[in-house]
């Protein structure tokens, strides 16, 4: 019956049905539907979008950029999902009014699809269910995915393993965060966005940038520093137009090619680790952890206990 029900939401989400959509994501993290089941079903048909991560400390303006962003990918006929993790200022409804910061065509157009995660989930399990929700937006038709993470340091990390491109957003007020930032997050970075460009010392963070990257990354003069302003407009043109290009030389990117490569791998692995795992973990070797715990098991080696376990 529920396989039923799961064949005519898929059915209906590929057909980019925007309460299809929800439901599926819902679904999966609820523990309603399998999300394997669902891979199964849309994988083939959730490779044709790109994803990028938009990543940076909390109100660079992370969410104004994509409100901005939107309405010139919809000029270009691009369709957009957005997938927020833990957003503290609100994505939906209204326009940007200001210090209110709103997505705001995910109301009334149905090629725009927004939606915010809590981090309700563990650190690692935010971003497998973040990847979940990509590739069904994928699945419904998306061309464009954006994740929006709040935070300098573990969060880059994750998101840069689920995204064709991760753009890190700072302000000019950045400044001292950037140099205690380590190279490796960096490293991760294809993109570098100094957004808020109307305030001072703007153009000393883009110098900055500029000195960290150019001893930390061999092609450093290849990557971009955008300079934006959500306030004015400024730049966001530009930033906008290098997503499309982007977009547009997906097939023949082989440093994508490669991530994606790198991406499924990586993902096979973890569900082979995750699999192994939960099959050794049976009813009668967890009760008999529980039960030893309760007891004096100081004189007993670790291993010892493992051999035990295992014999089970
Ligand atoms: N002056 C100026 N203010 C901006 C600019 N962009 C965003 N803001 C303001 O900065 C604040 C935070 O913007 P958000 O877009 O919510 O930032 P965010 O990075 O998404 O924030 P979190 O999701 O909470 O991390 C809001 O008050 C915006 O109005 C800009 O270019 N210039
Ligand atoms: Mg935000």
């Amino acid at each position: 019956m529920a396989l039923k029900t799961l064949e005519k939401i898929l059915k209906k989400a590929k057909k980019n049905d925007f309460i299809s959509i929800s439901e599926l994501m819902t679904g999966i993290e609820t523990g309603k539907f399998s999300r394997r089941e669902i891979s199964k079903h849309i994988f083939k048909d959730s490779l044709n979008a790109i994803k990028i991560g938009i990543t940076g400390p909390p109100g660079s303006g992370k969410s104004s950029l994509m409100n901005m962003l939107i309405p010139i990918l919809r000029d270009n006929k691009l369709s957009v999902g957005v997938i927020a993790i833990d957003p503290s200022s609100p994505i939906t409804g209204g326009s940007f009014l200001g210090d209110r910061v709103r997505i705001k065509n995910a109301i009334d157009d149905k090629n725009v699809f927004v939606r915010s995660m809590g981090s309700r989930a563990e650190l690692g399990g935010i971003t497998e269910l973040a990847e979940d929700f990509s590739d069904i937006l994928a699945f419904s038709g998306k061309d464009i995915v954006f994740i929006e993470t709040v935070g300098v340091g573990q969060s880059e990390y994750s998101v840069s393993e689920i995204t064709d491109l991760t753009a890190l957003v700072f302000v000019p007020e950045s400044g001292d965060e950037i140099q205690l930032l380590k190279a490796g997050i960096l490293e991760l970075a294809d993109i570098f966005v100094v957004n808020k460009y109307d305030r001072e010392d703007a153009n000393l963070m883009v110098r900055s940038i500029k000195n960290i990257i150019s001893s930390t990354k061999k092609d450093a003069s290849q990557i971009p520093i955008f300079k934006t302003s959500c306030k004015t407009g400024d730049g966001v043109e530009g930033f906008a137009n290098a997503l499309i290009k982007f977009y547009s030389s997906i097939n023949k990117n082989e440093s994508v090619k490669s991530r994606q490569m790198l991406r499924f791998s990586r993902k096979v692995k973890n569900i082979i680790e995750n699999d192994i795992i939960e099959g050794f973990w049976t009813e009668k070797r967890k009760k008999f952890l529980k039960k030893m715990n309760t007891k004096d098991t100081k004189l007993e080696s670790p291993y010892d206990m493992v051999d035990k376990i295992k014999d089970l």
